[in-house]
């Protein structure tokens, strides 16, 4: 029970005291102690805790990483590492006495590799400017989604993020080729070295992808970079019925090669159009489908309509757009993409879950009986990447409920969608992490065994528990 992190810990002043100990350790550190800053680096886009880091420390340099994780150790401070703070499951919260430690002044790309097709960069980088800079190269990162010009490459790492193309590129996992880490006890690693081939012995590149920084602090990266897509098309469609929803995807995936396939209800629509962005298709339908997927011809395009066609005779769609143009296509992919920041101000509660795609049909038909039951007086938006079988689902709580209150039913839910999961061999977290908002959860994906291994594993990369407590396991103060 030693740590800053921890409740109920130490008195402020030995708390300044030992920020003056990290002043004389690193006299040249960027260090953060006004109250809007501690606001502001102490929160991530859940709004749920209330900020209350020691500390905001901004290291240029790996080194000065280390430093500050030696000095966490021999001061029992905790270190909540931060990135873009656009996370959506508290992984990135500081609300105990903890030291952010923000990777923004790390954000160079320091290599590009055009034999071997990899970018290097440090961790603070921006995704978009990761986009950019393999686009100045002629090549393409594909891990793509809303927040790519807030989020940083190493909390795309540290939640293996998904994102819009995964059904197509996979996710951050399938692109990261190497990675320099300081653990726990302040060790720089240089994992896998970008090698493509390395059978030699355990990948501790692919355990830190994922492990929301309770294994170490990622510092940089070495991202693979692929061809740039072909020429593509953006297309809306209107659903009459969740039954439809699978045949359609079976079908376009069956003749078109696709980008990205995803759902959103009427409901998420409404508040996307209240949010600015442009009706594309007249009429009330309760899904639609914005699917991308590649025309580098003529008769792709043809394919393309003639499956629509075909849907339209099944009755599987009942209306649809294509985009002319790619201001059409960003207008199209508004509606989608716009969601999350629509609902922003409602401060919603958030589910994102995943089944194997064969499961959604099954999976979705329980999920909306559930949520109907246990949520009648109160609006529910759900979206998602439905081809990947991951739904995001937003509940927003009505001006008369309490906070409080509303968040204990959100976790009674909570709890009910993770024994449905269960059943169906799903995950209670697909893509944003487990951080605080799903710790509660976990054994609901996870075998009590593998949470064994996972607390065993974390020990031997920090032994004394300073990288991100608290988060990703409830216990964290043992
Ligand atoms: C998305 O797919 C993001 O747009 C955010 O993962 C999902 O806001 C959400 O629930
Ligand atoms: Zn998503």
């Amino acid at each position: 029970m030693w740590l800053a992190g921890c409740e109920d810990f130490l008195e402020p002043i030995m708390l300044d005291a030992r920020v003056a100990e990290l002043t004389r350790c690193l006299p040249d550190l960027r260090l953060l102690t006004a109250s809007g800053d501690l606001e502001h680096y102490g929160r991530d886009w859940t709004r749920r805790w209330t900020p209350a880091p020691l500390a905001i420390a901004l290291p240029a340099s790996v080194e000065e990483v280390q430093v500050i994780v030696r000095w966490a150790n021999q001061q029992r401070v905790a270190i909540v590492p931060s990135g873009g703070r656009t996370g959506l499951s508290g992984g990135a919260v500081a609300a105990n006495g903890e030291l952010v430690l923000s990777l923004e002044r790390m954000n160079r790309v320091l290599d590009f590799n055009a034999v071997d097709r990899t970018l290097s960069v440090q961790s603070g980088i921006i995704l978009q400017a990761v986009h950019e800079a393999a686009r100045g190269h002629g090549l393409l990162y594909p891990v793509d989604f809303a927040a790519r010009g807030s989020c940083s490459i190493g909390g795309n790492i540290a939640t293996n993020a998904g994102g819009i193309r995964v059904i197509r590129y996979g996710n951050t996992r399938e692109w990261i080729a190497g990675l320099k880490v300081v653990t726990g006890n302040g060790e720089l690693l240089e994992l896998n070295r970008a090698l493509i081939k390395n059978s030699s012995g355990y990948d501790f590149r692919q355990l830190m992808i994922g492990s929301e920084g309770t294994l170490g602090i990622v510092v940089e990266a070495t991202l693979e970079l692929t061809d740039l897509p072909p020429p593509s098309q953006v297309m809306l469609l209107a659903l009459p019925d969740m039954d439809a929803l699978m045949q359609v995807f079976a079908l376009f995936r069956a003749r078109l090669t696709l980008q990205a396939f995803e759902l959103f209800t009427d409901h998420a629509l409404k508040h996307v159009l209240a949010h600015g962005a442009q009706r594309a298709i007249d009429g009330d339908y309760p899904y639609y489908v914005v699917t991308e997927f590649d025309a580098a011809d003529e008769r792709a395009q043809d394919v393309a309509l003639a499956a629509f066609e075909h849907a339209l005779e099944q009755g599987w769609v009942t209306d649809g757009v294509i985009a002319q143009s790619d201001a059409q296509a960003a207008a199209l992919w508004r509606l989608r993409e716009g969601i999350t920041e629509s609902l922003a101000p409602r401060r919603p509660y958030k589910n994102d879950v995943s089944v194997r795609i064969s499961a959604v049909p099954a999976f979705l038909h329980e999920m909306q009986a559930l949520l109907t039951r246990e949520y009648p007086h109160i609006e529910v938006v759900w979206f998602g990447h439905i081809g990947d079988g991951n739904l995001h689902i937003n509940v927003l709580r009505p001006d008369e409920l309490a906070e409080e209150a509303f968040i204990t039913q959100c976790e009674h839910v909570t709890k009910l969608l993770a024994a449905t999961l269960q059943r169906h061999g799903g995950s209670i977290s697909a893509e944003h992490g487990i951080g605080l908002v799903k710790r509660a959860y976990l054994e609901s994906t996870r075998s009590a065994a593998e949470i064994a291994l996972m607390h065993g594993v974390r020990k031997v990369f920090d032994p004394n528990g300073i990288l991100n407590p608290g988060k990703l396991f409830v216990s964290h103060c043992e």
